[in-house]
Protein backbone atom coordinates (compact mmCIF):
# COMPACT_ATOMS: atom_id res chain seq x y z
CA UNK A 1 0.00 0.00 0.00
CA UNK A 2 1.24 3.86 -0.08
CA UNK A 3 1.08 5.52 2.90
CA UNK A 4 1.89 9.13 4.35
CA UNK A 5 3.04 9.44 7.63
CA UNK A 6 4.81 12.16 9.83
CA UNK A 7 8.20 11.40 11.32
CA UNK A 8 12.32 11.24 11.22
CA UNK A 9 13.35 8.99 8.61
CA UNK A 10 15.83 7.65 10.59
CA UNK A 11 14.01 6.23 13.18
CA UNK A 12 11.43 3.82 10.78
CA UNK A 13 12.26 0.23 11.73
CA UNK A 14 9.70 -1.39 9.45
CA UNK A 15 10.99 -1.20 5.71
CA UNK A 16 14.19 -3.02 4.67
CA UNK A 17 15.40 0.84 2.70
CA UNK A 18 14.75 4.26 3.54
CA UNK A 19 15.42 6.49 0.33
CA UNK A 20 18.16 9.12 0.78
CA UNK A 21 17.40 12.82 -0.97
CA UNK A 22 20.78 13.18 -1.57
CA UNK A 23 23.29 15.15 -4.30
CA UNK A 24 25.42 14.54 -6.51
CA UNK A 25 28.40 14.09 -4.63
CA UNK A 26 26.71 11.40 -2.51
CA UNK A 27 29.05 12.43 0.33
CA UNK A 28 26.70 14.01 2.78
CA UNK A 29 24.94 17.44 3.17
CA UNK A 30 22.27 19.15 5.08
CA UNK A 31 18.30 18.17 5.74
CA UNK A 32 17.60 14.97 5.51
CA UNK A 33 20.67 14.05 4.17
CA UNK A 34 22.15 15.37 6.82
CA UNK A 35 20.79 12.99 9.12
CA UNK A 36 20.56 9.80 7.78
CA UNK A 37 24.90 9.68 7.65
CA UNK A 38 24.41 11.03 11.11
CA UNK A 39 22.59 8.65 11.97
CA UNK A 40 24.03 5.49 9.88
CA UNK A 41 27.70 6.67 11.07
CA UNK A 42 30.64 7.31 9.65
CA UNK A 43 31.13 4.06 7.75
CA UNK A 44 27.85 5.19 5.48
CA UNK A 45 30.55 7.74 4.26
CA UNK A 46 33.05 5.63 3.45
CA UNK A 47 30.67 3.23 1.35
CA UNK A 48 29.74 6.34 -0.58
CA UNK A 49 33.19 7.58 -1.57
CA UNK A 50 33.72 4.44 -3.73
CA UNK A 51 30.36 4.94 -5.43
CA UNK A 52 31.56 7.81 -7.52
CA UNK A 53 28.56 10.23 -7.05
CA UNK A 54 25.52 10.14 -8.66
CA UNK A 55 23.66 12.23 -11.13
CA UNK A 56 20.13 13.31 -10.81
CA UNK A 57 17.17 10.93 -11.31
CA UNK A 58 19.53 8.60 -10.45
CA UNK A 59 19.60 5.79 -7.33
CA UNK A 60 22.50 4.20 -5.67
CA UNK A 61 22.25 1.80 -2.98
CA UNK A 62 23.96 0.93 -0.17
CA UNK A 63 24.30 -0.54 3.55
CA UNK A 64 22.48 1.02 6.21
CA UNK A 65 24.68 0.59 9.22
CA UNK A 66 23.70 2.16 12.47
CA UNK A 67 19.71 2.34 10.80
CA UNK A 68 17.36 0.19 11.78
CA UNK A 69 16.67 -0.59 8.26
CA UNK A 70 19.09 -2.27 5.75
CA UNK A 71 19.47 -0.29 3.00
CA UNK A 72 19.75 3.13 2.40
CA UNK A 73 18.97 3.71 -1.10
CA UNK A 74 20.57 7.40 -2.54
CA UNK A 75 18.90 9.42 -4.86
CA UNK A 76 19.45 13.06 -6.34
CA UNK A 77 16.24 14.76 -7.03
CA UNK A 78 15.86 18.33 -9.40
CA UNK A 79 16.68 21.71 -7.77
CA UNK A 80 13.39 23.38 -8.81
CA UNK A 81 14.25 26.36 -11.77
CA UNK A 82 10.65 27.41 -12.35
CA UNK A 83 9.15 23.72 -13.76
CA UNK A 84 11.15 24.54 -17.51
CA UNK A 85 13.99 22.44 -17.18
CA UNK A 86 12.87 19.02 -16.82
CA UNK A 87 12.07 19.18 -13.33
CA UNK A 88 9.02 16.82 -13.25
CA UNK A 89 10.33 13.83 -15.48
CA UNK A 90 13.74 14.34 -13.66
CA UNK A 91 11.99 13.62 -9.84
CA UNK A 92 9.79 11.06 -11.18
CA UNK A 93 13.11 9.25 -12.56
CA UNK A 94 14.12 9.42 -8.68
CA UNK A 95 10.99 7.28 -7.60
CA UNK A 96 11.17 4.87 -10.33
CA UNK A 97 14.98 4.22 -10.33
CA UNK A 98 15.32 4.05 -6.49
CA UNK A 99 11.99 1.37 -6.71
CA UNK A 100 13.98 -0.44 -9.34
CA UNK A 101 16.56 -0.76 -7.17
CA UNK A 102 14.39 -1.76 -4.60
CA UNK A 103 13.19 -4.38 -6.63
CA UNK A 104 16.62 -5.90 -7.89
CA UNK A 105 17.23 -6.59 -3.84
CA UNK A 106 14.74 -7.78 -3.00
CA UNK A 107 13.20 -4.94 -0.99
CA UNK A 108 9.86 -5.24 -0.20
CA UNK A 109 8.92 -2.36 1.96
CA UNK A 110 10.29 1.34 1.32
CA UNK A 111 10.29 4.76 2.83
CA UNK A 112 10.67 7.93 0.85
CA UNK A 113 11.13 11.73 1.55
CA UNK A 114 9.79 14.41 0.26
CA UNK A 115 12.53 14.51 -2.15
CA UNK A 116 13.30 18.02 -3.67
CA UNK A 117 11.40 19.90 -1.53
CA UNK A 118 13.96 21.50 1.26
CA UNK A 119 17.35 22.50 -0.24
CA UNK A 120 16.04 21.95 -3.62
CA UNK A 121 13.42 24.39 -3.32
CA UNK A 122 10.49 21.91 -5.66
CA UNK A 123 7.25 23.32 -4.77
CA UNK A 124 5.65 20.80 -2.50
CA UNK A 125 2.23 20.40 -3.90
CA UNK A 126 3.56 19.56 -7.55
CA UNK A 127 6.43 17.62 -5.73
CA UNK A 128 3.76 15.70 -3.86
CA UNK A 129 1.80 15.04 -7.38
CA UNK A 130 4.59 13.16 -9.25
CA UNK A 131 6.02 11.63 -6.64
CA UNK A 132 2.06 9.49 -5.87
CA UNK A 133 1.11 9.57 -9.34
CA UNK A 134 4.93 8.07 -10.04
CA UNK A 135 4.98 5.40 -7.72
CA UNK A 136 1.49 4.79 -7.38
CA UNK A 137 2.02 3.50 -11.56
CA UNK A 138 4.81 2.09 -10.25
CA UNK A 139 2.86 -0.36 -8.12
CA UNK A 140 0.44 -1.15 -10.45
CA UNK A 141 3.08 -3.32 -12.39
CA UNK A 142 4.96 -4.90 -9.85
CA UNK A 143 2.49 -4.82 -6.82
CA UNK A 144 4.15 -8.70 -6.68
CA UNK A 145 7.51 -7.63 -5.93
CA UNK A 146 7.25 -4.16 -3.72
CA UNK A 147 4.49 -4.41 -0.63
CA UNK A 148 4.75 -0.97 0.80
CA UNK A 149 5.39 2.39 0.23
CA UNK A 150 5.65 5.04 2.49
CA UNK A 151 6.57 8.60 3.08
CA UNK A 152 8.08 9.65 6.23
CA UNK A 153 7.41 13.48 6.51
CA UNK A 154 9.26 16.03 8.86
CA UNK A 155 6.45 18.50 8.90
CA UNK A 156 1.97 19.08 9.11
CA UNK A 157 2.36 20.78 6.03
CA UNK A 158 4.33 18.27 3.54
CA UNK A 159 2.55 15.79 5.53
CA UNK A 160 -1.16 17.19 5.03
CA UNK A 161 -0.45 17.69 0.98
CA UNK A 162 0.76 14.28 0.41
CA UNK A 163 -2.23 12.66 2.33
CA UNK A 164 -4.13 15.23 -0.26
CA UNK A 165 -2.59 13.96 -2.82
CA UNK A 166 -2.78 10.23 -1.77
CA UNK A 167 -6.47 10.78 -1.53
CA UNK A 168 -7.01 12.26 -4.19
CA UNK A 169 -5.69 9.43 -6.51
CA UNK A 170 -8.11 7.08 -3.96
CA UNK A 171 -11.06 9.29 -5.12
CA UNK A 172 -10.80 9.18 -8.46
CA UNK A 173 -10.75 5.34 -8.59
CA UNK A 174 -7.04 5.40 -9.56
CA UNK A 175 -5.42 3.79 -6.49
CA UNK A 176 -3.39 1.13 -7.50
CA UNK A 177 -5.14 -1.40 -5.93
CA UNK A 178 -8.56 -0.54 -6.84
CA UNK A 179 -7.60 -0.84 -10.10
CA UNK A 180 -6.20 -3.97 -10.19
CA UNK A 181 -9.57 -5.35 -8.69
CA UNK A 182 -10.78 -4.13 -11.78
CA UNK A 183 -9.29 -6.73 -13.95
CA UNK A 184 -10.45 -9.99 -13.47
CA UNK A 185 -7.28 -11.97 -14.50
CA UNK A 186 -5.95 -10.13 -11.36
CA UNK A 187 -9.04 -11.18 -9.42
CA UNK A 188 -8.74 -15.21 -10.69
CA UNK A 189 -4.98 -14.77 -9.85
CA UNK A 190 -5.61 -13.71 -6.34
CA UNK A 191 -8.50 -16.11 -5.87
CA UNK A 192 -6.03 -19.07 -6.85
CA UNK A 193 -3.26 -17.83 -4.89
CA UNK A 194 -5.83 -18.46 -2.03
CA UNK A 195 -6.63 -21.49 -3.34
CA UNK A 196 -10.72 -20.89 -3.38
CA UNK A 197 -11.59 -20.97 -6.46
CA UNK A 198 -12.45 -17.55 -8.44
CA UNK A 199 -13.27 -15.78 -5.04
CA UNK A 200 -15.56 -13.08 -4.93
CA UNK A 201 -14.44 -11.56 -2.05
CA UNK A 202 -12.41 -8.67 -2.99
CA UNK A 203 -12.79 -4.94 -1.74
CA UNK A 204 -15.99 -4.13 -3.48
CA UNK A 205 -17.76 -7.07 -2.31
CA UNK A 206 -16.89 -7.70 1.51
CA UNK A 207 -19.01 -5.49 3.03
CA UNK A 208 -21.98 -7.18 2.02
CA UNK A 209 -20.33 -10.31 4.43
CA UNK A 210 -18.88 -8.79 7.29
CA UNK A 211 -22.00 -5.85 7.53
CA UNK A 212 -24.72 -8.26 7.39
CA UNK A 213 -25.39 -9.20 10.65
CA UNK A 214 -25.63 -6.73 13.64
CA UNK A 215 -27.70 -6.70 17.27
CA UNK A 216 -30.47 -4.92 15.60
CA UNK A 217 -30.58 -7.33 12.72
CA UNK A 218 -30.98 -9.94 15.67
CA UNK A 219 -33.36 -8.29 18.22
CA UNK A 220 -35.51 -8.21 14.84
CA UNK A 221 -35.33 -11.90 14.13
CA UNK A 222 -36.10 -12.62 18.17
CA UNK A 223 -38.93 -10.13 17.76
CA UNK A 224 -40.45 -11.84 14.62
CA UNK A 225 -40.91 -15.55 16.37
CA UNK A 226 -38.06 -17.30 13.92
CA UNK A 227 -36.63 -20.09 15.12
CA UNK A 228 -33.12 -19.53 16.39
CA UNK A 229 -30.68 -21.51 17.72
CA UNK A 230 -27.59 -20.56 19.44
CA UNK A 231 -24.00 -21.52 19.64
CA UNK A 232 -21.44 -19.57 21.80
CA UNK A 233 -17.74 -19.58 22.46
CA UNK A 234 -15.27 -17.85 24.62
CA UNK A 235 -11.55 -18.18 25.76
CA UNK A 236 -9.15 -20.10 23.23
CA UNK A 237 -7.80 -22.15 26.20
CA UNK A 238 -7.92 -26.72 25.65
CA UNK A 239 -10.80 -28.05 27.03
CA UNK A 240 -13.10 -24.08 25.81
CA UNK A 241 -16.21 -24.83 23.99
CA UNK A 242 -15.82 -23.91 20.16
CA UNK A 243 -12.35 -22.19 21.13
CA UNK A 244 -11.36 -22.36 17.67
CA UNK A 245 -13.85 -19.15 17.00
CA UNK A 246 -12.37 -17.03 19.39
CA UNK A 247 -9.55 -14.41 18.49
CA UNK A 248 -7.25 -15.84 20.58
CA UNK A 249 -7.05 -19.14 19.26
CA UNK A 250 -3.50 -19.95 18.12
CA UNK A 251 -3.91 -22.30 15.15
CA UNK A 252 -1.26 -22.44 12.11
CA UNK A 253 0.33 -19.21 11.96
CA UNK A 254 -1.46 -17.56 8.85
CA UNK A 255 -0.54 -14.58 6.13
CA UNK A 256 -2.03 -11.85 5.46
CA UNK A 257 -0.45 -9.81 2.85
CA UNK A 258 2.76 -11.20 3.29
CA UNK A 259 2.96 -10.68 6.95
CA UNK A 260 2.80 -13.56 9.46
CA UNK A 261 0.07 -13.79 12.36
CA UNK A 262 0.19 -16.06 15.15
CA UNK A 263 -3.73 -15.54 16.13
CA UNK A 264 -5.98 -13.06 14.69
CA UNK A 265 -5.74 -11.23 17.48
CA UNK A 266 -2.73 -10.03 16.93
CA UNK A 267 -3.80 -9.00 13.12
CA UNK A 268 -6.34 -7.02 14.80
CA UNK A 269 -4.46 -5.16 17.43
CA UNK A 270 -1.53 -4.09 15.28
CA UNK A 271 -4.11 -3.15 12.89
CA UNK A 272 -5.13 -0.92 15.13
CA UNK A 273 -1.39 0.24 16.10
CA UNK A 274 -1.09 1.36 12.38
CA UNK A 275 -4.76 2.65 12.51
CA UNK A 276 -3.65 4.96 14.80
CA UNK A 277 -0.10 5.27 13.25
CA UNK A 278 1.96 4.19 16.47
CA UNK A 279 4.52 2.80 14.91
CA UNK A 280 6.09 1.59 17.75
CA UNK A 281 3.60 -0.55 19.41
CA UNK A 282 2.94 -1.78 15.98
CA UNK A 283 6.27 -3.34 15.83
CA UNK A 284 5.92 -4.71 19.41
CA UNK A 285 2.74 -6.38 18.32
CA UNK A 286 3.84 -8.11 15.43
CA UNK A 287 6.87 -9.32 17.66
CA UNK A 288 4.14 -11.04 20.17
CA UNK A 289 3.03 -14.15 20.09
CA UNK A 290 0.69 -14.10 23.16
CA UNK A 291 -3.08 -12.21 22.26
CA UNK A 292 -2.79 -11.82 25.86
CA UNK A 293 0.39 -9.24 25.24
CA UNK A 294 -1.19 -8.06 21.77
CA UNK A 295 -4.40 -7.53 23.62
CA UNK A 296 -2.38 -5.34 26.45
CA UNK A 297 0.00 -4.17 23.87
CA UNK A 298 -3.21 -2.69 21.69
CA UNK A 299 -4.39 -0.81 24.95
CA UNK A 300 -1.58 1.20 24.58
CA UNK A 301 -1.85 2.36 21.87
CA UNK A 302 -1.48 6.41 21.39
CA UNK A 303 -2.91 9.02 19.99
CA UNK A 304 -6.34 5.92 18.80
CA UNK A 305 -9.20 7.78 17.66
CA UNK A 306 -11.49 5.15 19.36
CA UNK A 307 -14.79 6.13 17.27
CA UNK A 308 -13.08 6.00 14.07
CA UNK A 309 -11.25 2.95 15.05
CA UNK A 310 -15.10 1.42 15.75
CA UNK A 311 -16.09 2.47 12.46
CA UNK A 312 -13.36 0.31 10.78
CA UNK A 313 -13.07 -2.60 13.22
CA UNK A 314 -15.68 -5.18 11.91
CA UNK A 315 -13.85 -4.71 8.28
CA UNK A 316 -10.47 -5.40 10.29
CA UNK A 317 -11.75 -8.28 12.63
CA UNK A 318 -13.23 -9.96 9.10
CA UNK A 319 -9.88 -9.71 7.10
CA UNK A 320 -8.32 -11.03 10.28
CA UNK A 321 -10.44 -13.73 10.54
CA UNK A 322 -10.59 -14.57 6.76
CA UNK A 323 -7.02 -15.22 7.04
CA UNK A 324 -6.53 -17.29 9.94
CA UNK A 325 -9.68 -19.32 8.60
CA UNK A 326 -8.26 -19.90 5.11
CA UNK A 327 -4.68 -21.24 6.86
CA UNK A 328 -6.87 -23.99 7.90
CA UNK A 329 -9.37 -26.21 6.41
CA UNK A 330 -10.79 -28.19 9.33
CA UNK A 331 -11.62 -24.32 10.99
CA UNK A 332 -13.32 -23.52 7.99
CA UNK A 333 -15.07 -26.93 8.33
CA UNK A 334 -15.87 -26.47 11.60
CA UNK A 335 -17.33 -23.06 11.18
CA UNK A 336 -19.82 -24.06 7.88
CA UNK A 337 -20.60 -26.98 10.74
CA UNK A 338 -22.53 -24.77 12.94
CA UNK A 339 -25.41 -24.31 9.62
CA UNK A 340 -27.42 -21.18 10.63
CA UNK A 341 -26.98 -20.76 14.15
CA UNK A 342 -26.36 -17.15 15.49
CA UNK A 343 -22.70 -17.32 16.93
CA UNK A 344 -21.78 -15.42 19.77
CA UNK A 345 -19.06 -14.68 21.80
CA UNK A 346 -20.13 -15.30 25.31
CA UNK A 347 -17.42 -13.12 27.14
CA UNK A 348 -19.29 -11.50 30.49
CA UNK A 349 -17.13 -8.63 29.75
CA UNK A 350 -17.09 -7.75 26.42
CA UNK A 351 -19.92 -5.93 25.13
CA UNK A 352 -18.49 -4.44 22.15
CA UNK A 353 -17.02 -7.85 20.43
CA UNK A 354 -18.84 -10.50 22.61
CA UNK A 355 -22.82 -10.35 24.13
CA UNK A 356 -21.24 -9.26 27.79
CA UNK A 357 -22.84 -12.21 29.07
CA UNK A 358 -21.30 -15.80 30.05
CA UNK A 359 -22.90 -18.50 28.16
CA UNK A 360 -24.94 -20.16 31.67
CA UNK A 361 -26.63 -16.28 31.84
CA UNK A 362 -27.23 -15.82 28.44
CA UNK A 363 -28.84 -19.19 27.39
CA UNK A 364 -31.13 -22.48 28.64
CA UNK A 365 -30.38 -25.58 29.39
CA UNK A 366 -32.25 -26.39 26.02
CA UNK A 367 -29.95 -23.92 24.36
CA UNK A 368 -32.61 -20.87 23.79
CA UNK A 369 -32.01 -17.89 24.68
CA UNK A 370 -32.81 -16.48 28.31
CA UNK A 371 -32.19 -12.83 27.80
CA UNK A 372 -33.38 -11.46 24.99
CA UNK A 373 -30.88 -9.15 22.73
CA UNK A 374 -32.37 -6.06 23.30
CA UNK A 375 -30.78 -6.31 27.42
CA UNK A 376 -27.32 -7.78 26.40
CA UNK A 377 -25.29 -5.73 27.97
CA UNK A 378 -22.25 -6.59 30.60
CA UNK A 379 -22.74 -6.60 34.94
CA UNK A 380 -20.88 -2.84 35.06
CA UNK A 381 -22.63 -1.27 32.20
CA UNK A 382 -26.28 -1.85 32.13
CA UNK A 383 -26.89 1.04 29.71
CA UNK A 384 -24.59 0.06 26.86
CA UNK A 385 -26.27 -2.37 24.19
CA UNK A 386 -23.68 -5.29 23.84
CA UNK A 387 -22.88 -5.61 19.80
CA UNK A 388 -21.35 -9.49 19.52
CA UNK A 389 -19.55 -7.98 16.62
CA UNK A 390 -16.86 -11.13 16.43
CA UNK A 391 -20.25 -13.53 16.56
CA UNK A 392 -21.67 -11.30 13.56
CA UNK A 393 -18.50 -10.86 11.38
CA UNK A 394 -17.85 -14.89 12.01
CA UNK A 395 -21.09 -15.46 10.69
CA UNK A 396 -20.19 -13.38 7.21
CA UNK A 397 -17.37 -15.22 6.71
CA UNK A 398 -19.73 -18.48 7.47
CA UNK A 399 -21.61 -17.20 4.46
CA UNK A 400 -18.89 -16.49 2.30
CA UNK A 401 -17.12 -19.46 2.60
CA UNK A 402 -20.59 -21.34 1.80
CA UNK A 403 -21.12 -19.21 -0.96
CA UNK A 404 -17.56 -20.23 -2.29
CA UNK A 405 -17.96 -23.79 -1.89
CA UNK A 406 -21.64 -23.35 -3.93
CA UNK A 407 -19.84 -21.59 -6.82
CA UNK A 408 -16.96 -23.90 -7.16
CA UNK A 409 -19.24 -26.96 -6.66
CA UNK A 410 -20.91 -25.91 -9.63
N1 LIG B 1 13.13 12.61 8.13
C1 LIG B 1 12.22 12.90 7.18
N2 LIG B 1 12.24 14.03 6.46
C2 LIG B 1 13.21 14.93 6.71
C3 LIG B 1 14.20 14.71 7.69
C4 LIG B 1 14.12 13.49 8.41
N3 LIG B 1 15.03 13.18 9.37
N4 LIG B 1 15.02 15.79 7.70
C5 LIG B 1 14.54 16.65 6.79
N5 LIG B 1 13.45 16.14 6.19
P1 LIG B 1 16.02 18.19 1.95
P2 LIG B 1 16.17 18.14 -1.00
C6 LIG B 1 12.58 16.70 5.12
O1 LIG B 1 16.52 19.58 1.98
O2 LIG B 1 15.22 19.24 -1.15
C7 LIG B 1 20.84 18.17 1.26
O3 LIG B 1 21.81 19.03 1.74
C8 LIG B 1 12.59 18.17 4.89
O4 LIG B 1 11.79 18.83 5.84
O5 LIG B 1 16.64 17.25 2.90
O6 LIG B 1 16.02 16.95 -1.91
C9 LIG B 1 21.41 17.21 0.20
O7 LIG B 1 22.77 16.90 0.43
C10 LIG B 1 12.01 18.27 3.48
O8 LIG B 1 10.57 18.19 3.54
O9 LIG B 1 16.22 17.50 0.48
C11 LIG B 1 21.21 17.96 -1.07
O10 LIG B 1 22.28 18.86 -1.30
C12 LIG B 1 12.50 17.00 2.81
O11 LIG B 1 13.00 16.17 3.88
C13 LIG B 1 19.94 18.72 -0.82
O12 LIG B 1 19.85 18.89 0.58
C14 LIG B 1 13.58 17.18 1.80
O13 LIG B 1 14.46 18.23 2.17
C15 LIG B 1 18.74 17.94 -1.28
O14 LIG B 1 17.59 18.76 -1.20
Amino acid sequence: MIHAIKGDITKISYVQAIVNAANESLLGGGGVDGAIHYAAGPDLLEECKTLGGCQIGEAKITKGYNLPCEYIIHTVGPRWHGGERGEAELLASCYLNSLKIAMENGIRKVAFPSISTGAFGYPVEKAAKVAVETVNQFLCDHSDKIEDVYWVLFDNHTLSVYENEIKSIRDAGELYIDKMLENPDIVAAFANAMNLGNLGVIAPHKKKYYDRYSIQWLIDQVDSGAELKFITFWQADSGCENREFSQWYQGEPFIINGRKYYTAEQYMMSEKALFARDYEAYDKIMKEKSPAECKSLGRKVKNLDGKEWGRVAREVIFHGNLGKFQADISLVDKLLSTGDAILIEASPYDNLYGSGIAKENLLNPDGSLKVHPKNWHTEDNPSKLSENKLGFVLMGIRDLFRDLMSKTEK
